[in-house]
């Protein structure tokens, strides 16, 4: 089976009662990028990236469209699955791994609809068909922050990430202190997200001013240098989110345990493929970690949702999507949804879900045909 062709598209998606908020600012639309893979047997394969705004990490909408651009024209005719198409970008584009995930996730979408096998059981098989999610605050009030999670405490999440940073360290401490008397005892597990927001005097005194909080540190600050410092200073776990750019550091980061867990994105790992071995690394390491994405739509999330369900269900700590931010489903049938905080698996061939395409109109390029 072999590519016959490449199309890109570009998609809006505003945030429902936007902004979605974070220490590295707000954001009230994202603008998220399509492919579409058609083989030369007739059988289609979708994928999707969607950097959340141009500061949350090194990537940005355009850039994606960019780089999809200067790969796509030397894709066509290379055989049509998930590692040869990986290694052909590769040899096509160094770099840009957040653009490669949008046309590796497709390949495998590919791939899998032309055997009739669901993306899961391409990724070693499912544990689950239903992968427990997390639900994201946003930077707030701590009262209204509060509010929030008894909120989705009731609504059946097991996991709440905490957004802090860009502020007070003192409202951030009242957060986290106020949303701890409303969960503790509940099980419910608490992650607190300074999205490189913090320095790390902030982030060593947060520690120090709350010892009794079982929360998890996620990315607090900015460099991989800030963690090395923090870490022999600080009573809570760390989890690495926005610098695990890439495996090499993954790697180093469980090797040496400067980290305890963390919160990977499909696309800043550069695909499905990447987050299979990421998945492997973590669990010979025996380290917890989510798999999400910073935004996007059905393909996203069906893609975070099938690789979360071959997790080993202890390490599994939650798929964040950004369907409650967003109006409607790309497919409407079979479309990614959390319910009681967990989401059912689509298990059809593929990814499970098959885009409306006329949601996106034209393709911005096309390659091949
Ligand atoms: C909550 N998320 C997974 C979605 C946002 O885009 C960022 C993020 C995170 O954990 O940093
Ligand atoms: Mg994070």
């Amino acid at each position: 089976m072999k590519l016959k062709e490449v199309h890109i598209y570009s998609h809006d998606l505003p945030v429902k009662n936007g902004p979605y908020t974070m220490a590295s600012g707000a954001v009230w639309a994202l603008d998220t990028t399509l492919v579409k893979l058609v083989s030369d047997t007739g059988h289609v394969g979708w994928g999707e990236t969607c950097p959340v705004g141009p500061t949350y990490a090194e990537a940005h909408a355009d850039g994606a469209r960019a780089a999809l651009k200067v790969m796509a024209e030397g894709l066509i005719g290379a055989e049509a699955t998930p590692g040869t198409l990986r290694r052909k970008m590769d040899t096509l584009l160094t770099g840009h791994n957040y653009a490669k995930a949008a046309l590796d996730i497709a390949a495998y979408d590919l791939f899998g609809k032309s055997l009739g096998v669901n993306v899961a059981d391409l990724l070693g098989g499912a544990v689950t068909d239903r992968v427990p999610s997390y639900y994201a605050t946003g930077v707030g009030a701590p009262d209204d922050i509060a509010r929030l999670a008894k909120e989705k405490l009731d609504e059946g999440y097991p996991r709440l990430q905490v957004k802090v940073g860009g502020r007070p360290v003192e409202i951030d401490i009242e957060t986290i202190s106020k949303v701890w008397e409303v969960v503790k005892g509940s099980g419910m597990r608490l992650a607190v997200d300074g999205n490189r927001g913090w320095t790390t005097r902030d982030a060593l005194r947060v520690s120090r001013e709350l010892p009794h909080v079982p929360f998890i540190m996620e990315q607090p600050c900015n460099t991989v240098q800030d963690l090395e410092k923090i870490r022999p200073q600080v009573s809570h776990g760390i989890y690495m989110d926005e610098n695990s750019v890439d495996l090499n550091t993954v790697i180093s980061a469980a090797g040496t345990g400067l980290v305890d867990g963390f919160g990977m994105k499909v696309t800043r790992i550069g695909g499905l493929t990447h987050m299979r071995t990421f998945r492997d690394i973590c669990e010979a390491r025996n380290l917890p970690h989510t798999c999400d994405d910073s935004w996007g739509g059905d393909i996203i999330a069906a893609a975070c949702t099938q690789i979360s369900a071959t997790v080993k269900p202890e390490l599994c700590e939650g798929v964040w999507l950004a369907a409650p931010y967003i109006e409607g489903n790309y497919d409407a049938e079979n479309g990614i949804q959390i319910v009681g905080g967990h989401i059912d698996r689509p298990t059809g061939p593929g990814l499970g879900v098959t885009p409306d395409e006329a949601l996106f109109g034209a393709p911005v390029a096309s390659f091949g045909g």
